[in-house]
């Protein structure tokens, strides 16, 4: 049974680290438990791993009171950032909250394009400026944008470069400040967003921006794809930065608040 979980784990993209650490605080469990039968050892496995998730996955619920409420979305690029930025702009719309978008992506036209386009098909308005605009000065126009029009909800995509720690931690102060400037209880939310499909590329991307900058909670998407999702538990119980949402999909609706029952239940499908 032991040989079976550990490979079941590191065949979900837990990696190494987490599934030792699960496996050790299971065996101590189950001797001081006295437990010997394997159906029960894998009910209470189950239990274990879903506590040790609950344990980590601490956050404060969105109060939509204070307009507007502000989130930042950072990540590397390709992860899935203005997606997933549209995606949860569409997630709030359809609750009843009016929403704007922000291109804080200034580097590439595309990355402006994808935005302003996404939000049209949408019906989403997106504030954007012409490429090459300060990046900063968008995310300061958009802030006094919100704030005029009494938006409920300000999302704001960013670009992923991550040349150095140091470039890194420079531009995300920067942007940290500019919305102070004009809101200094902003922003209520900074989300990282990471790839599920890289599995523990992704611990490295949440390491260094948690490093830079105070994340509130992560988005991790694709897990769609051929990612069992293990890293999640990776950066929860390891990184202590919640999972709140995933993205499942490149449509609008393939996106979902995080559960994590359903999230431990699922690698248990194939009959364990
Ligand atoms: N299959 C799948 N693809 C996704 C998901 N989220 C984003 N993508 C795709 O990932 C690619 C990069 O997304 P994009 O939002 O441009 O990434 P950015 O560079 O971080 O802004 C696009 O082709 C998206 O359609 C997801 O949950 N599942
Ligand atoms: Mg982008």
């Amino acid at each position: 049974m032991f040989k079976e979980l550990k490979n079941l784990l590191l065949l979900s993209d837990f990696g190494v680290v987490a599934t030792e650490k699960i496996l050790c605080i299971f065996k101590k469990n189950l001797n001081k438990k006295n437990i010997s039968d394997t159906k029960i050892a894998i009910v209470y496995f189950k239990t274990l791993l879903l506590k040790m998730l609950t344990n980590s996955q601490k956050f404060e619920y969105c109060d939509f009171k204070k307009i507007p409420f502000v989130i930042l979305i950072v990540g590397v690029n390709g992860v899935g950032k203005t997606t997933t930025a549209t995606k949860l702009a569409y997630f709030y719309k359809q609750l009843g909250h009016s929403v704007l978008l922000a291109a804080g992506d200034t580097f590439r036209s595309a990355a402006i394009d994808q935005l302003v386009e996404l939000g049209l098909m949408y019906n989403i308005p997106v504030f954007s400026k012409p490429i090459g605009s300060d990046s900063a000065s968008v995310i300061f126009d958009a802030v006094n944008l919100a704030m005029q029009q009494k938006k409920n909800i300000l999302i704001i995509d960013t670009a992923g470069r991550l040349h150095n720690k140091d470039h890194l931690i420079q531009e995300l102060q920067k942007i940290n400040r500019v919305i102070k400037k004009c809101l200094p209880t902003a922003p209520q939310e900074i989300f990282l967003v990471l790839d599920a499909g890289i599995g523990q590329n992704s611990i490295q991307q949440a390491r260094i921006f948690s490093s830079c900058i105070k994340i509130t909670g992560s988005i991790v998407t694709k897990l769609d794809g051929t990612a069992k999702g293990g890293i999640i538990f990776s950066i929860v119980n390891e990184l202590m930065i919640p999972v709140r949402y995933i993205g499942v999909g490149e449509k609008i609706t393939d996106f979902k608040l995080f559960d994590q029952k359903k999230f431990i239940d699922s690698f248990f499908d194939i009959g364990l």
